[in-house]
Order: C-alpha cells, then sequence, then structure tokens
C-alpha cells in the first residue's frame, strides 16, 4: 500500500516540475502534510507495534517517521492546578529558569483561571485583574480544554516567548498520573525532584540491553517503590508524590507524525483512547 502511494505522490512531483518558487514551497508543504499523513495512517493502526519498521519510510522525495507514545507520558495540566497544592508545577516553571516569585505568580494565575470561584489567590488573576487589563468574560473558571487555552492566561505570553515548547509539555487528557515508562528524562527529573545524572540508573533499565530507548528489549518499570529505588530517594514525602502521580502504561495514545519533503517538514498529531479521536491536528516540529 506504501508503494503504491509513494509511487502517486511521485507521479504528481513530476507534474509540478516546472513552476515558481512560491509554487514549489506550497508543494512541498503540501507533499510533507501528505506524508505525515501517511505515516499517521500506520501508527494508529491497532496492531502496530511500537518498534514496528513500518513506523519510518522513506523514498527518492519523501519520507515520514512515525513515533508511538502515550499522552500521560506529559504533566496533566488541569490536574497539577486542581489536585495537589502547585509544587511539582511551581519546580517545573523554577526548571524552566523563572525566579521563584514569577513561578509562583504564574501558578496562581493558572490556578485560578481554572477553579470555579472568583476568589484571587495570593498571586493570581480573577474577574476583576482580567477587566483592569481591558479583558471581558475572563477567566474561564473552568478546567483547559485545550493547551492553547492556557495562552489566555496572564503571564502566559510572556512564558510563551520564554519557552516556545511548553507544549511539549503538558495535556488536558487523562488521569493526571505520569506514564513513567514513556516520560522524557527531564520531566522525571522535575517530578522527583533529582538531578538529571541521578537518572542514569533507571533510564538504563528502561532502555533495555541495547541502551536505546523504544526498541524490543526495552524494560518496563512497575512500581512506585522500584521508581524511588533506582532514582535514589527516600523522603518519604516525595515516595508519596511519585505513588500519587506515577503510572506505568498510561492508556491514551499518542501519535506523532512528521512528514518531510525537500526541505519541508510538518507534524501531525492524533491522540486516541479506546481507538477514538480525542484530539486531531498540526503541531509545530520542534
Ligand atoms: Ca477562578
Ligand atoms: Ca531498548
Amino acid at each position: 500500500m506504501i508503494a503504491v502511494l509513494g509511487m502517486v505522490i511521485f507521479a504528481s512531483t513530476k507534474m509540478l516540475a516546472a513552476d515558481t518558487k512560491s509554487a514549489r514551497v506550497m508543494r512541498d508543504r503540501m507533499f510533507a502534510k501528505r506524508y505525515a499523513e501517511m505515516g499517521l495512517e500506520v501508527g494508529r493502526h491497532p496492531q502496530i507495534e511500537l518498534y514496528d519498521p513500518l513506523l519510518n519510510y522513506g523514498d527518492d522525495s519523501g519520507s515520514y517517521t512515525v513515533r508511538l507514545t502515550t499522552e500521560e507520558a506529559r504533566f496533566n495540566i488541569n490536574r497539577l492546578l486542581l489536585q495537589s497544592d502547585g509544587a511539582i508545577l511551581r519546580r517545573i516553571f523554577t526548571y524552566w529558569g523563572m525566579k521563584p516569585d514569577a513561578s509562583a505568580r504564574m501558578v496562581d494565575a493558572l490556578k485560578d483561571w481554572v477553579d470555579a470561584d472568583d476568589l484571587t489567590s495570593l498571586n493570581g488573576a480573577e474577574k476583576r485583574d482580567y477587566e483592569k487589563m481591558g479583558f471581558k468574560g475572563l477567566p474561564y473558571n473552568r478546567p483547559f480544554k485545550d493547551l492553547d487555552e492556557m495562552l489566555l492566561v496572564r503571564g502566559m505570553e510572556a512564558l510563551n516567548v520564554m519557552r516556545p515548547d511548553w507544549r511539549e509539555w503538558f495535556t488536558v487528557y487523562g488521569d493526571g498520573r505520569i506514564d513513567i515508562n514513556e516520560a522524557r528524562p527531564d520531566f522525571i527529573s522535575v517530578l522527583a525532584e533529582v538531578p538529571m545524572e541521578r537518572l542514569t540508573p533507571l533510564l538504563k533499565y528502561r532502555n533495555g540491553r541495547d541502551g536505546a530507548p523504544h526498541t524490543m528489549d526495552d524494560m518496563k518499570l512497575a512500581s512506585a517503590v522500584q521508581v524511588a529505588q533506582m532514582l535514589g530517594v527516600f523522603q518519604p514525602k516525595i515516595v508519596q508524590e511519585l505513588q500519587q502521580w506515577v503510572q506505568f502504561q498510561g492508556p491514551i495514545r499518542r501519535i506523532e507524525s512528521v512528514g518531510s519533503f525537500n526541505s519541508m517538514q510538518r507534524k501531525l498529531l492524533l491522540v486516541t483512547q479506546n481507538n477514538q479521536t480525542l484530539w486531531r491536528g498540526e503541531v509545530p516540529v520542534q
């Protein structure tokens, strides 16, 4: 099927051979997206395995690379705000280089946005504060339905400039527990309050004998105690936090497909649960 699709793309490319530069850019964008779409279709197949060779494909004109992971590999922003004292979120912002008062201000503003009341937290922002800034109808006073809603929160514009990849850290899906088998090392470092170098035993274990992530020999972490031991954390507070905030196989699939054509790259994302689409769209290539 893929070979046939590839030939179709190649043939249409030839027809467009003699055109202007802007038309070439448009064409490259279109074909890069088409390759990404091909990848997404392969990646969403229920029988596809994490390490399936079909997840990478290339021919003379273009290619796609698919990454399968779980949505729970990210921090659920709503749960962090509504089911904790905000400590983990403050740690994330501090890790990004924000000063303690700025990160407390950001956490409080986010918290006020999602909590139902109009009572301004110590460093937060509620209706009155947004009205003073000239905004009516804010905050929504409900959990974020989409990450982009976060951009409406006071202070997020500046954070978006400082940390353009902030979306990579968060999700609005899942029960809030981080899939420790899929989470990025820096996420684990922030979650468990350990420096990156302390992660080596855990990552070694997770990667299996070949030392590479997402291959057939990967090992699965299976308990919070095991995670705590591997990270060398014994403070009861952190162990308890791990027990509360960690899981080992998130049920929500995240399929990321990057299509390339000439120098153009486009990335499509599909989030599914029980084969139902939760989110589908294009995201920036990081
Ligand atoms: Ca509120
Ligand atoms: Ca491996």
